[in-house]
Formats: C-alpha cells, sequence, structure tokens
C-alpha cells in the first residue's frame, strides 16, 4: 500500500515552571530568591528525509507529544529544554491544518518544519527581585505548547510525469531511460503506486520522472484507480504522454486529454512529449494532433531501444526550468510556509506562590481558566488570586 495521506495530532511540550527557591546559607535563615526559570517546552518537527517513499510510517489519528520543559530549581539552576518530537516525512509532503490552509511544503530534502512550537517557560523568582520586592515569593508557570490537528499530503516531486492508458508501456520507459525499476507486466493497472526516476544525461544533469498508475476513460468517474494519483502530477512541469502505436493513437490521445481536463489543476496545460511505444511491433502511422501543448514527438520500443536515445536527450531541452527562483538560489529554499502561524500568545500568566496560585494580566473565561490552572498543577481547593480577590479552584 501507497500511504499518501496521513492525519495526525501534535502536541508541543508545556513550558517548565520558574523555581520558587530561596538561598540557604549557614546562618542566615532565609536568604535572597534563587529559583532558576523553567526550559522551554520541545517542539515537534518535520523533517523531509529523502529515503521515505510515503506516509505509511503513521498510524491513522497518530498523537505525537514533545517533551515538556524541566522545572528551574533552587541556586539559579534552570530546567532543561523539552526533547522536541522529530518526525521525518519523505519530500514533497505538505502541511495542512484543520480547515485545509496550507502550512508548509516540504520541498527539499533536510528541508524542516517546527509544526507546534513548544510552550514558553516559565520565570524563577530571582527574576521578580526589586529593591521594593527582595523576597518575591512566586514564580511563573510554564505555557503550554502549540496543539493542533494537521493532515500530511504527500505530492510527489517531478521534473516530468508519465501518462497513458494501462499498458502503453509507461514502466518500461521508466526502466529504460531511469534508475528506476518499476514492475512490467502484460497487464493493465501493474503499477498500482507512484514511482519515481532519475534520469542522467552524459554531462551528469539530473530529472526526476514519475510514474503513476494508468488513467483509462472515466477515471474522473472513479473508473479504475480514477483520479486519485494525479495529484501526483500536479507539480511536474512537463507530461510524457505515451501511447501504444498498436491502438487507436489520436483516439487514445484525446481520451487521456479529456481525463486531465476533467481533473483540472494546472494537468490540462501543462507541456507534453507524446511518445509513441512499440514501434517493434507497428510502425507508425502518422500521428497527427493540433495541439498546442506538443513540444515533442517521438516513436520508440521500449523493448527494443529504438529511438530511447533521442528521447532521452531532448529531454534535458524541453522540460522547462524551475521558475521559482524569484526567491532567489530555490536549492536553499528548505521549505516553504504559507502562512506562518502567530504563537500562541496569552494575555495572561499564571504565577506558582507559597499559598496557591495568582493570576496576572486578563484573565479568560471561567472554564478556559480552570482547564490552565489544572494544567499549570493546580489541584481541587488550591487557592487563586486574582487581583484582590480570592477564590477555590472547584
Ligand atoms: N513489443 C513491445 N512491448 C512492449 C513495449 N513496451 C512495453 N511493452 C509491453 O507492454 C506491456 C505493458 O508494459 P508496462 O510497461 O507494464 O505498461 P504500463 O503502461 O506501465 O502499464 P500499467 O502499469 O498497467 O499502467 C508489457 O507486457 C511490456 O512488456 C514495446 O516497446 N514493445
Ligand atoms: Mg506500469
Amino acid at each position: 500500500m501507497f500511504h499518501d495521506r496521513a492525519r495526525i495530532h501534535v502536541q508541543a511540550g508545556r513550558g517548565g515552571d520558574g523555581g520558587l527557591s530561596f538561598r540557604r546559607e549557614k546562618h542566615v535563615p532565609k536568604g535572597g530568591p534563587d529559583g532558576g526559570d523553567g526550559g522551554p517546552g520541545g517542539d515537534v518537527v518535520l523533517i523531509a528525509d529523502p529515503d521515505l517513499r510515503d506516509l505509511s510510517t503513521f498510524r491513522p489519528n497518530q498523537r505525537v507529544k514533545a517533551g515538556r520543559g524541566g522545572p528551574g530549581r533552587g541556586a539559579l539552576k534552570h530546567g532543561a529544554t523539552g526533547e522536541s518530537a522529530d518526525l521525518r516525512v519523505p519530500v514533497g509532503t505538505q502541511v495542512l491544518d484543520d480547515g485545509g490552509q496550507l502550512l508548509a511544503d516540504l520541498a527539499h530534502a533536510g528541508g524542516r518544519f517546527v509544526v507546534a512550537r513548544g510552550g514558553v517557560p516559565g520565570r524563577g523568582n530571582k527574576r521578580f527581585a526589586t529593591p521594593a520586592r527582595q523576597a518575591p515569593r512566586f514564580a511563573e508557570t510554564g505555557v503550554p505548547g502549540d496543539e493542533l490537528w494537521v493532515e500530511l499530503r504527500l505530492k510527489l516531486l517531478a521534473d516530468a510525469a508519465l501518462v497513458g492508458f494501462p499498458n502503453a508501456g509507461k514502466s518500461s520507459l521508466l526502466r529504460r531511460i531511469s534508475n528506476a525499476r518499476p514492475k512490467v507486466a502484460d497487464y493493465p493497472f501493474t503499477t498500482i503506486a507512484p514511482v519515481l526516476g532519475t534520469v542522467e544525461s552524459p554531462d551528469g544533469r539530473q530529472l526526476t520522472v514519475a510514474d503513476v498508475p494508468g488513467l483509462i476513460e472515466g477515471a474522473s468517474e472513479g473508473v479504475g484507480l480514477g483520479h486519485e494519483f494525479l495529484a501526483h502530477l500536479e507539480r511536474a512541469r512537463l507530461l510524457l504522454h505515451v501511447i501504444d502505436v498498436t491502438e487507436d493513437t489520436s483516439r487514445r490521445f484525446a481520451a487521456i486529454n479529456r481525463e486531465l481536463e476533467t481533473y483540472g489543476a494546472g494537468l490540462e496545460a501543462l507541456p507534453q512529449v507524446v511518445v509513441l511505444n512499440k514501434i517493434d511491433l507497428l510502425r507508425p502511422s502518422p500521428f497527427t494532433a493540433d495541439d498546442r501543448r506538443i513540444v515533442g514527438l517521438f516513436s520508440v520500443s521500449a523493448v527494443s531501444g529504438e529511438g530511447i536515445p533521442q528521447l532521452k536527450r531532448a529531454l534535458f531541452d524541453v522540460v522547462p526550468q524551475r521558475s521559482d527562483s524569484a526567491q532567489g538560489d530555490s536549492d536553499l529554499v528548505d521549505f516553504l510556509v504559507y502562512r506562518p502561524r502567530p504563537r500562541r500568545e496569552r494575555a495572561y500568566r499564571i504565577f506558582r506562590t507559597d499559598r496557591g496560585f495568582r493570576i496576572e494580566g486578563t484573565p479568560p473565561e471561567d472554564a478556559e481558566l480552570e482547564q490552565a490552572l489544572r494544567a499549570a498543577g493546580a489541584q481541587k481547593g488550591a487557592e487563586v488570586e486574582i487581583g484582590e480577590e480570592t477564590f477555590e479552584v472547584a
């Protein structure tokens, strides 16, 4: 099975609580404040790994948590940073939030995206010492980390993609021109999951070519494997349209193009190289199609190898250059973040005192405040001060 989607819940670590501590010295009953700050909560990070093929390492609705920041302690010891949760995803993985908004596109090997940021740590009581308040008997608690559901969607990144009816010889062709070894057989739908191959030119240039399951008429209505895999063509810059010469070539060419048009998403506009395959079986009758998308026409045999070197050479000339160089050297862009999420800023902070808890700033409505207090470690009956008022946690 090829998994190109996964929905996961990510939860970054809570920031560690600030320390509430006073220096102990031999002859001094109560020294100055020396509680250190808590450590930041761990992040949940997605990393694009070129060795991964798909998203099958994720269980459905998997929950991923990063570590909590350590608490600050006496003698000004700061808490440890929470352990991050590093999740490896295949290159080409897009990250969407629950509303379907694209958050990031991990389009390059090694690209990293912090999908859930660890919570801000609490400050220790040392930080609250002032000339007027030399012994602050409170410390700040840490803030929870980001928490959200995200959808991971793999869209293969290929320079060119093969399209055509089942059995046209797409996989045979990919075996001929690239290092990939997809299965080839004399029945339709041999290829049931996308395969990527690398084509090399004699002068060392490389192109990646994707082989996706064959399309048939009615794919838009779900016939065959339907359109399920066409999303993987969305990021190709050219289509290699393979047609079996022993079939009615013009009719087949038109049928595939109708499916691309029905699917849309730009596939209908991609330039195409038409590859008439299996010329060892039948010399092709002239192929004419008045179609502005056609940028090349080749007659080949994936079995005998005839016409293959010419096709391979031409590919390097006709595949359009990547146009995203507007961002400078695109190889340096590790990932594209479409909508940087603002850090969840709280309008209030929770302090731990030696009697219980104190809220400063604008507290949220009751239910949310109660939840936040519990997360900060408040138990039933704990005393909470807000301004001049005091209440107990129910
Ligand atoms: N004679 C001849 N047979 C070919 C040629 N290319 C492919 N074939 C045969 O056609 C059949 C289908 O080839 P595949 O490469 O599996 O075709 P495909 O387009 O990948 O098919 P699906 O994965 O099912 O969509 C196999 O039996 C191949 O050996 C060719 O150039 N000449
Ligand atoms: Mg195949």
